[in-house]
């Protein structure tokens, strides 16, 4: 089915989560719903009060632009707009328009049938980022807690924060995060190879199917975790990633304010080697 036919086929109102029929609507190839509106307008405006912060600072400089939380003085309170008010509405508008932009995704899923997946996906990076700036700043008692908005200074907030627990490689949520990272990568190289291998051959060769890419992993290491298994395996890694990452933040400070070395005092205290 070409993609004309398709689109007059699917391309029918329903499916929204709210407002009915309001926004049930494209504007060119894309789909605008309630939430496209949504999306538009805190990203909007999220980008206006940056554009307003640098100003403020006096930078044009895309590197040294940054927007600061509140002095941790400030608490858990809303601050003046040029002492971190600023870095709470941009923040207000960022996690709008994440959850505007998910919920979007839904709307379309749900549209067309499909399952939840992308949303469901998309919605761990949110909670990543959420648990950065609103859970651990709860957490702590204070806005200030949560890192700047610019691309060098939220660096040197990251490189601030690990240190301030000696060694965050020792955070054992954060191994298992990279862990899953690297996992990840290894897994869309094998994946994104493979495919390749046998979709897009040389010149006046043919395509390959399904069986060509099941059989090399069997010949290779005996088995193969077929072509629906390696995309389930894949949500599975990137998810994990980024919901272990999310936890191994969110425990550093609220629930662990000592290095991350020290940590494993627990290992070295077990009653096996208290005889040696
Ligand atoms: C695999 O077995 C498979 O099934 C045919 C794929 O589908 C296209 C893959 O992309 C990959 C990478 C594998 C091999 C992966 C493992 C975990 C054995």
């Amino acid at each position: 089915m070409s993609m004309l036919s398709f689109e007059k086929k699917y391309r029918v109102r329903g499916g929204t989560l709210i407002g009915g029929d309001l926004f049930d609507f494209w504007v060119g190839p894309f789909y605008v719903g309630f939430f496209g509106v949504t999306t538009a307008f805190f990203a909007s405006l999220g980008t206006a009060l940056i554009v307003w912060g640098a100003a403020i600072q006096g930078t044009a400089n895309p590197w040294r632009i940054s927007i600061a939380p509140p002095d941790v003085s400030y608490g858990l309170a809303l601050a003046p707009l040029k002492s971190g008010g600023l870095w709470q509405l941009i923040t207000i508008c960022a996690v709008g328009a994440f959850v505007s932009w998910a919920l979007r995704q839904a709307e379309i899923a749900r549209k067309l049938g499909m399952g939840l997946h992308v949303p469901i996906a998309f919605s761990f990076a949110i909670f990543a980022y959420v648990s950065l700036v609103v859970i651990r700043p709860l957490l702590l008692g204070a806005w200030g807690h949560g890192f700047p908005y610019g691309i060098i200074s939220h660096l040197d907030w990251v490189s601030n924060t690990g240190y301030q627990y000696l060694h965050f490689h020792y955070n054992r949520a954060h191994m298992i995060a990279i862990t899953f990272f690297f996992t990840n990568v290894l897994a869309l190289a094998l994946h994104s190879s493979l495919v390749l291998s046998a979709l897009n051959p040389g010149r006046g060769e043919t395509v390959k199917t399904a069986e060509h890419e099941n059989t090399f992993y069997r010949d290779f290491i005996g088995y193969s975790i077929g072509t629906l298994g390696i995309h389930r395996l894949g949500m599975f890694l990137a998810v994990s990633a980024s919901f272990w990452s999310a936890i191994c933040i969110i425990i550093s400070g609220p629930f662990w304010t000592r290095g991350w070395p020290e940590w494993w005092s627990w290992w070295l205290n077990l009653p096996f080697w208290s005889g040696q």
